[in-house]
């Protein structure tokens, strides 16, 4: 079979829960729906540490963050390491990156591998970014969804025809602190948005790093986020409501204006004619809470945050409308985009190729759980570092948070906590069962199965670390 074309797309922080494609509530994206109604989507796809910097290192790497050594938001990416677009490119690939990179600037931190690269600096600004093109600064005006797009497709027009292309598209929406553009201003204006089932969970029968989180909706969004002041003379429940109703709109407002811009990057393909023969994803580089557990960000091991939404369409090789339930991960995705161009996955490599998976096959040694780990220790929201399995039906957590101060690493340690959660009784896992006796077995072996993954992956226990 021919190489493929690759489109890439990337958001941030873009929730599945905020696709209709993955049976929203709250949004429709029929953009993104395009995707999925021509090709596949993944329902347990998942980030290995959920927070921008360290899963874009995964996804470019194939690698854990303690390989990577990009664990955190200010450990830039060592852009001499291997790299699936450096392994595309080599092999006649014509390759490019134009919107949000975040894994550092200068030094070797700047993107390689790429033909062509047009960045925003750090998080970049959602109106009339700044943006750094093949080393360049340069002030652009317009907003940054547009923009980018914008870019992606000049790219393309201007690409050769005769080579296979990878893009990657790479958008700062529906990054905090969505600010929407003039077209998406007014969406949503005359409605309510309803609240998600745990909108006013109270923090019980959790380990205490839920409850001491500070990305509360009711508290800790700022007048920046909100774009104006909270009205006088609301009752507590009343205030918490008007916030989340004026957080979850830009979101949702962000959102709208990527779903518009992805159907322009779907329609130049089927005008060019390259539909067939370019593999599109769509993903975002982790989950969010829209609200869930009362919350706002990201960076727990709790669903919304660890699952990514992630459709693929590619017409040659994926059946139209399809859904599959397998476990990927972001570390996944470099090694199946190396098969698919037929070329050999590095050894070092932690992720598999899903590519049976997308042909309808399971192989029958196909992972059934997988390892995460949050490091950021206390940096933003107050959360405490942690790391987990999650399998098919169960999650445990590990906020291993006070053996490291052991070591003279963390200076403000927590009680080391365990959580478990029954993924099938319940689903939004407000029910810690870790220390229930009647699990007492269960936690042994996953337990067990955590040291397993953990020791497979290269990683250590806090004790050795
Ligand atoms: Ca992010």
């Amino acid at each position: 079979m021919k190489q493929p074309n690759i489109l890439f797309i990337l958001t941030d922080d873009h929730a599945a829960h905020a696709m209709s494609c993955y049976g929203s509530r709250i949004n429709q994206t029929p953009q993104l729906d395009r995707i999925a109604q021509e090709g596949m989507r993944f329902d347990n796809c998942f980030c290995t540490n959920s927070i921008c910097t360290p899963s874009r290192a995964s996804i470019l790497t194939g690698t854990y963050n303690h390989v990577n050594q990009v664990t955190t938001l200010s450990t830039p990416l060592d852009g001499r390491q291997v790299t699936f677009p450096k392994l595309l490119q080599a092999a006649g690939y014509q390759t490019a990156i134009i919107g949000k990179w975040h894994l550092g600037h200068g030094g070797h931190h700047d993107p390689t591998g790429f033909d062509y690269w047009n960045v925003l600096p750090g998080q970049g600004d959602y109106h009339n970014p700044e943006m750094i093109e093949l080393g360049q600064r340069k002030q652009y005006q317009g907003y940054a969804t547009d923009l980018i797009t914008d870019l992606s497709l000049d790219w393309l027009q201007a690409r050769d025809p005769e080579r296979p292309f990878l893009l990657m598209c790479h958008h700062k929406a529906p990054h905090r602190p969505w600010e929407p553009d003039d077209k998406h201003a007014a969406m949503y204006e005359d409605i309510d948005i309803p609240e998600p089932v745990t909108f006013n969970d109270d923090y019980s029968n959790r380990a205490a790093a839920a409850a001491a989180a500070t990305m509360r909706v009711e508290r800790d969004l700022t007048e920046r986020d909100l774009k104006q002041p909270v009205p006088e003379g609301l009752t507590p429940a009343e205030e918490k409501q008007w916030k989340y109703q004026r957080y979850i709109k830009d979101y949702l407002r962000c959102v709208a204006s990527v779903d518009d811009n992805v159907g322009r990057l779907l329609d130049y393909l089927d005008q060019a004619g390259l539909t067939e023969d370019t593999l599109v994803v769509y993903t975002s580089d982790q989950g969010f809470f829209l609200g869930d557990h009362g919350w706002y960000d990201k960076r727990f091991m709790y669903e919304e945050s660890l699952r990514m939404p992630f459709i693929i369409r590619y017409p040659r090789a994926i059946q139209a409308g399809t859904i599959n339930d397998q476990m990927i991960l972001n570390i996944d995705f470099a090694s199946t985009f190396l098969d698919y161009a037929g070329l050999p996955i590095p050894d070092h490599f932690q992720g598999r190729s899903f590519r049976p998976l997308l042909a309808g096959n399971r192989p029958a040694d196909w992972q059934t759980s997988m390892y995460y780990r949050y490091w950021m220790h206390l940096a933003h929201h107050g959360v405490y570092a942690h790391y987990g399995l999650r399998t098919l039906r169960y999650k445990l957590i590990y906020y291993y948070a006070d053996a490291l101060d052991q070591l003279g690493a963390l200076d403000d340690p927590r009680p080391p906590e365990w959580e478990l959660f029954d993924l099938q009784e319940d689903p939004y896992e407000l029910n810690n069962l870790y220390h229930d006796p009647a699990h007492a077995e269960l936690v042994t072996e996953l337990t067990a199965e955590l040291e397993r993954l953990q020791g497979q992956v290269g990683d250590r226990p806090y004790h050795e670390t």
